[in-house]
């Protein structure tokens, strides 16, 4: 399967069903105990009020039955969403030697791509190669700008079909490209090269946004750019 795209949005999907499920069981198990355990109109507690002590549980309440199965059922359910994570972990991490390596680098606030990374490590400008072809001569790599609500952006276009390899790092402080419509984001660190791994489907045909998700400071907010796949 190719990183990104479909096995993401899979996740996100498994991770709500699992989610609204819990909620249910929460919200019915709080109301059936609250109207089960309620204190009869005009009568008083059924314990001794006085002589409650804050931080300790009445014994005569234990459950073990009870409090093994709260702490076993979601142990289980954790475990399961931990290791179905580790599908698109690992596709997005897995270098495809074919991919075709385009460098981002992050700035205090604003994104640096260029088409060709092989010498990411001196790429402090932006736009340092704006174009790359594959060896058919067909154009896999563009970079440019685009007006988004009156600011200028950077606008990155890639080719539906082609595997990429996004090199990274950052001139300053940590910052994270999520590329919103693929699910896919990795953090950018000074000092490091990281790196993403994409297919860009058919399904992903069109304009979408990347948008920084570990905030680094005053634009944190604004530090968008445009990704367009192109058929
Ligand atoms: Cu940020």
């Amino acid at each position: 399967m190719e990183a990104g795209g479909d096995i993401f949005w899979y996740l996100f999907d498994e991770f709500n069903f699992w989610a609204v499920i819990v909620l249910v069981i929460v919200v019915v198990w709080q109301f059936h105990n609250s109207l089960k355990y309620r204190s009869p109109d005009g009568k008083s507690l059924a314990y001794d009020s006085d002589v409650f002590v804050p931080g300790v549980f009445p014994e005569e309440n234990d459950n073990m039955k009870m409090e093994l199965t709260w702490t076993i059922v979601p142990f289980i359910l954790i475990v399961y969403l931990t290791y179905i994570a580790w599908g698109p972990i690992d596709e997005l991490w897995t270098a495809d030697p074919d991919a075709h390596e385009i460098g981002i680098v992050a700035n205090q606030w604003y994104w640096d791509f260029d088409c060709v990374a092989d010498d990411n490590d001196d790429n402090t400008t932006f736009g340092q190669q704006t174009e790359a072809y594959d060896e058919n001569g067909n154009l896999i790599c563009q970079i440019s700008t685009i007006d988004v609500e009156g600011q200028t952006k950077p606008l990155l276009r890639v080719k539906a079909g082609q595997s990429y390899g996004f090199i990274m790092t950052s001139n300053d402080v940590t910052h994270a490209p999520f590329f919103l419509d693929w699910g896919i984001k990795e953090d950018t660190t000074p000092g490091i090269e990281t790196r993403l791994y994409h297919t860009p489907s058919v399904d992903e045909i069109g304009s979408s946004l990347l948008m920084c998700t570990e905030y680094c400071g005053k634009d944190h907010g604004y530090m968008t750019a445009v990704v367009e796949v192109f058929a």
